[in-house]
């Protein structure tokens, strides 16, 4: 729903839609002819090309084919939402890139020629591989699938052209924004800069691009802040030269104070669910109107905060939380990481890169409050202090401007809670151990940890129960529908009724498709986590309506 064009002058095209594609099988990349594959089938972009029927299952190596028209002689870049889990990018049969990490934006550039008519290949492998892929596992409890499976677009470049835009809430009240102009290009002229805020100049004047960054300090003339009962945004468009760019934005300040997350001043009561992007149909890859409609069903739940587990989000969902009024904690990509992920330092640069890729594309999003890091992770060994040290450092660096967090599994035996802004526990009462009486108690013991050395926000970033769907028994015991709204209404129940306890994150929104790896499957009924209040297609468990009344009772969803 963006009211303005992202550029106006800029010339750029869309490269969704079906492209030629084949699928080769298993194999190395460096092994692969790409001016000998034959393209015997087609393939939409985006999309997880193992969610269609015929490559359902497979894994191996996949090429896309399409043709991009650039003007002579000029440079060009394309740039990709995501594509998983490993890709190498060819122009005119020639390698131009390659991006690990499944879930972050990158782009490469296309080197000018004389000819217009442009080859574009992407090889794309779904293959676990330690060296191609190391920031995805087959371990973690969620099905990888591969392909290019976000949006894809050309973009005509000029000499100096306009990288990034980063707009930060200087005052939410009277309007006043800081933007960071980034760069890219070949810095060394003056140009003229100009700024118009919802289509109104604010900004007009000569500046020197010898460096990569201008900073510009600016009114927007009807300020109206963004909250989740009224997401009004905000529209900014810069033009440097012979480059521009638009993008929204909304007026709020998110702050931590005590135990408090403050939004605009006001304290937060977090009230939803854990979302991993996934469909039976789609894999990832997900239409805006599934989008959509899981963001509807999120509200009817009476959530105002989602948890995109457990990997940088697609920045059409975040957009739709921005219009809709949804609070988001973004995470970068990671599940139950070890001494020997920390100690990689390969391992390490890929989460640093994966983490500044995903803040840089996140940043303008009112939406996102919260950013988390490296979940379920060994926060309970030295190794890990350092590895969360410096992942949480980085993203404070890229962002001074919201709170960061990382959802522990470790309890009393966590060593790296001072490094976080707010405390977040995973723990399943009731369901991996113990039964439904404790679910209050484990609840009010971890607030009791996350307070250890004082005031702090508290989330319960996990908390949940597998229920098969459809199946209910008169015993009512685990995997039973029964069962599963019997543990989400303790803890929705407790969570609300404590004022300490900011917010939790239910695990999990919808089912999912997880790891078919064997000791993984014998623990998921189906091959699914089943632990969704409504199931993979979006069908409500019995636990729909009992969330849903606690939630709508506590009246935050706006
Ligand atoms: C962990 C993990 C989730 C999921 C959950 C479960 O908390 O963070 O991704 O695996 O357990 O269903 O057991």
């Amino acid at each position: 729903m963006f009211v303005y064009p992202k550029h106006e002058v800029r010339r750029t095209a869309d490269l969704c839609g079906n492209w030629r594609f084949a699928f080769l099988g298993p194999g190395d990349p460096d092994d692969v002819r790409i001016d000998r594959t034959a393209y015997d089938d087609w393939m939409p972009v985006p999309m997880a090309f193992d969610a269609m029927p015929r490559y359902a299952g497979r894994r191996g190596l996949a090429a896309y084919k399409t043709t991009v028209r650039v003007p002579p002689r000029r440079r060009a870049r394309v740039e990709f939402g995501a594509a998983g889990m490993w890709c190498r990018v060819f122009v005119d049969g020639r390698p131009v890139g390659e991006h690990t990490g499944g879930y972050t934006p990158f782009a490469v550039d296309i080197p000018p020629s004389r000819t217009e008519s442009r080859e574009l290949v992407v090889l794309a492998d779904n293959q676990f591989n330690v060296e191609r892929s190391p920031l995805q596992e087959e371990y973690f409890d969620w099905y990888h699938y591969g392909g290019i499976t976000r949006p894809v677009s050309l973009h005509v470049l000029p000499a100096t052209f306009i990288e990034r835009l980063d707009v930060r809430t200087e005052d939410w009240r009277k309007g006043r924004i800081g933007v960071a102009v980034l760069l890219g290009g070949d810095p060394g002229s003056t140009e003229t800069i100009e700024a118009s805020v919802d289509g109104k100049r604010v900004l007009s004047r000569a500046c020197a691009v010898g460096d990569r960054r201008i900073e510009l300090g600016l009114s927007v003339p009807a300020p109206k802040p963004w909250s989740v009962a009224e997401p009004n945004l905000h529209y900014l468009r810069v033009q440097l030269g012979q480059d521009d760019l638009c993008v929204r934005f909304g007026l709020r300040q998110v702050r931590v104070r005590g135990d408090r997350i403050l939004l605009n001043g006001k304290p937060l009561k977090l009230l939803g669910y854990c979302r991993h992007e996934a469909h039976p149909q789609f894999g990832p890859a997900l239409p805006e109107s599934q989008m959509a409609a899981d963001l509807a069903l999120l509200k009817d739940l009476g959530c105002n905060f989602v948890r995109g587990s457990h990997y940088p989000q697609d920045q059409r969902f975040l957009d739709l939380c921005d219009e809709v009024g949804m609070l988001v904690w973004e995470e970068s990509l990671g599940w139950q990481q070890e001494a020997r992920h920390f100690t990689d330092e390969r391992y390490m640069q890929l989460q640093l890169e994966g983490a500044a890729e995903m803040v840089r594309a996140s940043f303008n999003h009112p939406s996102v409050i919260l950013w988390g890091v490296f979940n379920e992770s060994r926060s309970d060994l030295p190794e890990g202090y350092e590895a969360h040290r410096r992942l949480l450092s980085h993203i404070r660096s890229l962002d001074p401007t919201r709170p960061v967090t990382f959802a522990s599994c470790r309890g009393t035996r966590d060593v790296c809670q001072d490094l976080a802004d707010v405390a977040s526990f995973n723990f399943y009462p009731g369901w991996y151990s113990g039964s439904l009486d404790d679910v209050a108690p484990q609840i009010r013991k971890h607030l009791k940890c996350a307070r250890k050395n004082g005031p702090k926000p508290f989330i319960v970033s996990e908390i949940g129960a597998g229920a098969v769907p459809g199946w209910r028994d008169q015993n009512a015991a685990r995997w039973t529908e029964q069962y599963q709204a019997a543990l989400l209404e303790r803890a929705a129940a407790e969570v609300v009724r404590n004022r300490k306890i900011t917010g939790v994150a239910l695990w999990q929104f919808c089912d999912c498709r997880t790891s078919e790896q064997t000791q993984r499957a014998l623990g998921r009924p189906r091959g699914f986590n089943n632990k969704g209040t409504v199931d993979e297609y979006r069908r409500p468990k019995m636990a729909y309506e009992v969330v849903k009344r606690i939630f709508r009772k506590a009246g935050v969803r706006g």
